[in-house]
């Protein structure tokens, strides 16, 4: 690994799921071998599992999952694993519970992030209300989940949260667009004292400019929650490009100042991972690979991250956190 003195935050997870590098790839990440990981038909119902959110629990792990059922209702479920490959997705959707009632009436629900923050679990998720915007809902077990207010106003898409209070206020960032799939989309960061009362928005990254890095010259949007390290905060967000056959979902890198998270440090100009797999380029939606979380162990530096790919299946790559931080600076388009 290069970049040994890169310090990467957060507790030990020696057991995360892992293949190295095939001798054959130069690329930055890499797709674990046995992709997807999780298929679109582990339950009965379901047409579809993509876009979820995984976070270390107990001896294992725990997540919530983006399910669009077969009447294509896009739907979240709880789900648990020993080892971050093999997962047992609860068949029964989740409930939500103790919201005020007129946002707690579910309308739909998908591209859920899951953030450790002091000592809950925080759900973010695109949710249903007046159209898509962000509901936020707490959990200690995965299995009763306590739903707050929504964040913002409709539309906003892709809130990820920041593990830890950013100058003593929760973190978040979003992307605010309209009811439909938008050409524009810019990365915002707001902050709250509460978990209920957002504001203070920042400005943290527009699209790129076509000429200079064109996977992400429409829209962006965070994807997992970001990582602190000694060099800024870790942001890995998707982008998308708009080809003469529709959209291309791609993801790449950036590093965020650490105290003020809407100053970008720096962002890769090549894409970390871009369609090319027959699962990435073939299914409901062709031309997807979508990251809404990353296991990661500091001592290692070792990061696994879990993307939906066409919106249909969920697939696993690999990759060392230094070299990501290098890849970042070296392709920078800052
Ligand atoms: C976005 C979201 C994602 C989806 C992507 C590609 O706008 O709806 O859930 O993966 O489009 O269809």
């Amino acid at each position: 690994m290069k970049n040994d003195n890169l310090i990467i935050k957060g507790p030990r997870q020696p057991n995360i799921p892992w293949e190295e590098r095939p001798s054959s790839c130069k690329d930055v990440l890499w797709r674990y071998s046995r992709n997807p990981v999780i298929l679109r038909d582990l339950l009965p119902d379901s047409n579809s599992i993509f876009n979820s959110a995984v976070v270390p629990y107990g001896e294992g792990f725990a997540g919530v999952f983006r399910v669009d059922d077969k009447n294509r209702r896009m739907t979240l479920h709880a789900g648990f694993s020993k080892d971050g490959f093999k997962w047992e997705i609860c068949p029964d959707t989740i409930r939500f519970e103790g919201a005020d009632p007129e946002v707690a009436e579910w309308v739909y629900g998908y591209d859920p992030r899951v953030t450790f923050i002091d000592d809950h679990y925080y759900v973010t998720w695109c949710n249903g209300y007046h159209g898509p915007t962000i509901g936020i809902a707490w959990t200690d077990d995965f299995k009763t989940f306590h739903q707050l207010e929504n964040a913002f106003l409709p539309y906003n898409r892709n809130g990820v949260l920041f593990p830890r209070k950013i100058r003593g206020r929760f973190a978040m960032l979003s992307r605010p667009s309209d009811t439909g799939h938008t050409a524009f989309g810019d990365i915002f960061y707001s902050e709250s004292p509460d978990m209920e009362y957002w504001g203070r928005h920042r400005h943290v990254m527009a699209p790129a400019p076509f000429e200079v890095s064109a996977w992400q010259c429409m829209k962006i949007g965070a994807g997992p929650v970001p990582i602190e390290t000694s060099e800024g905060w870790l942001l890995i967000y998707h982008g998308v490009l708009r080809s003469c056959n529709g959209y291309v979902y791609a993801f790449g890198s950036a590093l965020l100042d650490l105290e003020e998270p809407w100053k970008v440090i720096a962002r890769s100009g090549q894409y970390l991972i871009s369609p090319r797999e027959i699962y990435e380029l073939t299914g409901d939606v062709p031309n997807v690979t979508f990251p809404c979380a990353a296991l990661h162990d500091p001592d290692t530096g070792r990061i696994a991250v879990y993307y939906g790919c066409a919106d249909t299946v969920t697939g696993l790559a690999f990759g060392y956190i230094p070299e990501i931080v290098n890849f970042t600076k070296k392709t920078s388009i800052i």
